[in-house]
This record gives C-alpha cells, sequence and structure tokens, in this order.
C-alpha cells in the first residue's frame, strides 16, 4: 500500500523524537513507522533507451539458470537505464542494531536482477547495498576479499588514478574510515525515493548516520539516455555468460566471472560467502559543461567540404568516438546516422579494423586516443577483453540553461555518479582509469604515442594531450584542459542478498 504524505510526516516526526534521545528500534516498536512500498509497478522504473537493446527476458534468464539472478542484486547488471536513483552514503554507528533492522526487515527488500527484468515484479523502489572495507569491519567481517585496491580504499587510490591527490575531493570520501556503506535507491520519481529512505531511516533509526546523498537523473526529452556533455551513454556494455543470452553483433561477451565474484572467469579465491557478488567503484565525476563545449567550437579544425558547425559535431565525435547520437565514427566519421544509433544490432559492430587502410597509422575513422576507444580498444588489444566493467552511473544536477551556456563557465555541480562493477578492481576501472585512459603509450603498436583520452584521461589536474583530433593532420598534438575533475569516491562490495541474509546481518 502507498503511504499517504499525511501518515509518512507524522511518522518522521514521531522518528525525531525518538531518534533525538538516541533511542534504538526496540523502543519505537508500536510507533507508526514508514512502512515499505508494496504496490505493484504498471509502469517500468527503468527507461527504454534507443540504441540500448532491451533487457533479457526473465523467463530465458532462468530457464538458461546458470546464474541465480534471484539472488545478485539488480544494479549490478541492469546498466545505465534508471530514471531516477540516489546514492545514500552511511555510517553504522551500532553494528548490532543496524544488522537487526538489515536481516529482519531490509534484506527482504532489496532488489534482485530477476525482479528488476519484470515490470510486474519491480518494486516501487529498488534497493542495493554495497560496504566498503571499512563497513565490512565494522560489522565484524575480517575476511580478506583479496582485492588490495578494495580494502585500501579510493581515497588511498587517488593518485594512481591521476587526481590530484584528495584535492577537490568531497569530504566523505576523504575520511573513509566512517563511510561504511552506501544504499542505491532507483525509482522513476523522487517523491517514492524519498519515502523508501524515510522508511529505511525508520528500521535502521540511530544504528546508522547519513553522511552524504547524491541523487541522479536521467536527462530529460530529447537529452534522455545523454551523458551531460550531450553524447549518448550506456550503450557499449559487456554481454555476461548466463545473463545476456544472444550478445549483439559486436558487444563484448564475457565469462561472468569478470563482473561477478566466484562465477566462472573469476581467477581470484576469496572466502564462499562473497560468491555473485561484485565490487563496484563510485566516482562523482563533475563536467564542466560550458567550457568543454566552448573548448570544441573554439578549437575545431575545419574539415574538407563541410561547415563550421559540421566540422565542430565531428570534431566533438572526435573526442568521443560516437556521434551525439550515439552512432560510431568508426564506421560513420564524417556524417551522423541516427538510424544506426538506434540500432543495437549496428552501434556496437565496429572493431577499429578497415581492411584497405593501415592499421598502425590510420586515425581517420576513429583517433587512437578516442575515449570508447582507449576504455575498450577492440581490435587494437583483442586481450584487452578481459579488462571490462559493467557501467551503471546516471547524471546528476540541473540542466546546463542557455545562459550558462553563452556565459562559458559552470556556475553549477553537475556532472556523473559513475559506476563500474567488476570482479577485480586492479583488472577492472582501476586499469582502466590508469593503465589505458591516463598512458599516453595506450593505445600501443602505433605510428605515434595517442596521448591521453581527452574526456577522462586524468593528468594530476593538469593539462592533457592527444593526437589525431583533427583529420587532416592525424600525428599533430592538441593540449586539452581539465573538462571532469574527480570529486573523489569510495570502492565498495555488492554482496548477493543471500550473503547479507545468511552472513552479514547475523
Ligand atoms: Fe565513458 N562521454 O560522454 O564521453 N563514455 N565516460 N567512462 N566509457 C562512453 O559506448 C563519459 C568513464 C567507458 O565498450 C560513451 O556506451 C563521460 C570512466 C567505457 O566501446 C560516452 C564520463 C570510465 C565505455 C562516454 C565517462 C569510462 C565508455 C559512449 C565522465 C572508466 C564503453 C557510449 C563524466 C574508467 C566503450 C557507449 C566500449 C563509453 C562518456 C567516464 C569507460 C559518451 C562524460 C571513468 C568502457
Amino acid at each position: 500500500m502507498l503511504i499517504s504524505p499525511l501518515f509518512l510526516a507524522a511518522a518522521i516526526s514521531s522518528l525525531r523524537v525518538a531518534s533525538a534521545d538516541g533511542s534504538a528500534l526496540v523502543a519505537r516498536q508500536g510507533t507508526e513507522l514508514p512502512g515499505p512500498l508494496t504496490d505493484p509497478r504498471v509502469t517500468s522504473m527503468l527507461a527504454d533507451i534507443p540504441g540500448f537493446g532491451p533487457l533479457p527476458n526473465v523467463t530465458d534468464v532462468v530457464t538458461n539458470a546458470t546464474l541465480p539472478v534471484d539472488d545478485i542484486q539488480a544494479d549490478i547488471l541492469v546498466g545505465m537505464r534508471k530514471k531516477k536513483e540516489r546514492f545514500y552514503f552511511f555510517k553504522i554507528n551500532n553494528a548490532t542494531l543496524f544488522k537487526a533492522g538489515l536481516h529482519n526487515t531490509v534484506v527482504a527488500e532489496i532488489t534482485s536482477v530477476k525482479k528488476i527484468l519484470t515490470v510486474s515484479t519491480q518494486p516501487q523502489v529498488a534497493v542495493n547495498l554495497a560496504f566498503s572495507q571499512a563497513g565490512l569491519t565494522k560489522l565484524g567481517k575480517t575476511d580478506n576479499l583479496n582485492d588490495t585496491v578494495f580494502s585500501a580504499g579510493q581515497a588511498a587510490d587517488a593518485n594512481f588514478l591521476g587526481d590530484p591527490g584528495t584535492n577537490g575531493w568531497e569530504p566523505t570520501f576523504v575520511a573513509t574510515s566512517s563511510l561504511h556503506g552506501v544504499i542505491l535507491l532507483a525509482s522513476d520519481t523522487t517523491t517514492l525515493i524519498d519515502t523508501q529512505v524515510a522508511h529505511l531511516e525508520a528500521v535502521w533509526g540511530s544504528s546508522i548516520t547519513k553522511l552524504y546523498e547524491l541523487q541522479g537523473a536521467i536527462r530529460p526529452g530529447a537529452e534522455e539516455g545523454h551523458e551531460m556533455f550531450g553524447y549518448k551513454d550506456g550503450i557499449a556494455q559487456p554481454a555476461v555468460f548466463g545473463f545476456n543470452l544472444v550478445p549483439y553483433p559486436g558487444q563484448l561477451a564475457v565469462p561472468a566471472g569478470i563482473i561477478l565474484t566466484g562465477e566462472a572467469g573469476d581467477t581470484v579465491t576469496r572466502p564462499s560467502w562473497t560468491k555473485d557478488g561484485s565490487f563496484m567503484a563510485f566516482r562523482k565525476l563533475r563536467q564542466y559543461v560550458p567550457e568543454f563545449n566552448n573548448f570544441v567550437v573554439s578549437n575545431a579544425p575545419p574539415v574538407a567540404n563541410k561547415t563550421t558547425a559540421e566540422s565542430i559535431a565531428i570534431f566533438g565525435s572526435r573526442l568521443v568516438g560516437r556521434w551525439k547520437s550515439g552512432a560510431p565514427i568508426d564506421k560513420t566519421p564524417l556524417v551522423d546516422d541516427p538510424v544506426m544509433a538506434a540500432d543495437p544490432y549496428q552501434n556496437n559492430n565496429f572493431d577499429f579494423f578497415h581492411l584497405l587502410s593501415n592499421f598502425t597509422s590510420d586515425q581517420s575513422h576513429c583517433p587512437f586516443a578516442a575515449h570508447i576507444r582507449k576504455t575498450r580498444p577492440r581490435d587494437d588489444l583483442p586481450t584487452g577483453a578481459l579488462n571490462t566493467i559493467m557501467r551503471a552511473g546516471i547524471p546528476y544536477g540541473p540542466e546546463p540553461s542557455n545562459s550558462e551556456l553563452t556565459n562559458g563557465a559552470t556556475t553549477q555541480d553537475r556532472g556523473l555518479a559513475f559506476v563500474a562493477y567488476q570482479s577485480q578492481i586492479a583488472q577492472g576501472f582501476q586499469f582502466l582509469q590508469h593503465s589505458w585512459a591516463n598512458t599516453p603509450t595506450f593505445v600501443p603498436g602505433k605510428n605515434v604515442q595517442p596521448g591521453f583520452d581527452p574526456i577522462i584521461g586524468a593528468n594530476a589536474g593538469n593539462d592533457r594531450w592527444a593526437v589525431g583530433t583533427d583529420i587532416a593532420n592525424p600525428t599533430g598534438n592538441l593540449t586539452f584542459p581539465v573538462f571532469i575533475k574527480s570529486n573523489g569516491g569510495e570502492y565498495f562490495f555488492v554482496p548477493s542478498i543471500s550473503a547479507i541474509r545468511d552472513t552479514l546481518s547475523v
């Protein structure tokens, strides 16, 4: 039953009294607490974005039955299709009370992959839960998860990721000893998310403290599915064996163990309770949209037989490797193709190799340094296929206004709440950021050093450079200011639902 606002307000005010005196959940029993949202859904909480291809059919996945989709937390395999998502970062004050609330109430509300696949089984608000190393320790779980990047935490990784230390990081991500976990809440309205948060806060009471929250939302209208610079994002995701049963052409098919811990293809030994979890890399990446747009307009080299506006669009697409529509420039370098962009049978079907061109020097289709080539080199490095991530981020912050765009300076905090899932952070997010995006010699075997990824390549806060952005001068260097600043983040472990129920909450 949906909760009325009046009931909710009354419940919340009674909560304030209850938590002000530090009393525990038990002491509040009998008061009217916000209950869970249990109405069945009639419309999907997920957006149907052209070019993504639908999620797998639940019957097919269950019949195939190689992955326990009713035990795996939904966000790991769903990708970038959420309409609204809140990240609620918290500290555990009292592990015993936190575990009681988790075991008796919350674990039953955690949303599995299976539930999210069908509208009628989707909850009003999908809830997922993840813990940092400090959080697991707080819960008394001192097992070694055999991921040193996770156990050291992201603040310790800042320099290696190319950040200028933790300068500019949200304080919550710097003081990591008290950041114990994150709750992911996804729905189609923030009102529903507010209600679910009130319920969880009622269950956990003073056993947790909210440290920080970030509200993400899909962009409106024609920008739906596009990130803040305007490019369609989330098209290329790995197909996971046992889940995405028939990969689309050009889609990277990977053993489930590349994304899920303990599944086939995961080479690391860990405690048995960690099976069917995943490591989550969260990053708050602030985007400087007017500055990016102005740079693209001011630096676009003229392209033969193209207007100025067309040359600008080509230049922008060469930084990313796709047009704003999502069409890959490797297939259509000089003119956008929105039909191809919207067709999952075409929009990933490329490998950067072209029969009659020189693979070591040809950048006429896609520059070596383009964002999607640096982060998935395809035929440039076929062995790199196992260094992959499932991306599940969402834009955050206000839409850029026209006056802000012409003014040329960012006045708002907006960007990408970046989320990547993988079974080993050192082979996934950290590898892509450090060894590929930030490493000028990558991709290897070319006639010229490619330079940094112009979008995410990071150089300790300093300018970056890349070649190949000018079709007429493919070995020429261009220097880029920073368009994206890291506000930091944390690494979390996303356990299976049974591990939360049977191991972490008892
Ligand atoms: Fe990226 N962007 O707007 O340019 N990304 N990315 N990303 N990204 C992709 O193919 C973007 C970031 C990957 O398999 C597209 O889905 C922005 C980080 C990977 O072909 C666009 C930010 C990392 C892919 C963007 C950002 C990656 C990918 C094309 C930060 C990893 C798939 C749409 C604000 C360290 C490559 C698509 C493949 C695609 C953008 C962050 C990785 C448009 C703005 C931090 C693996």
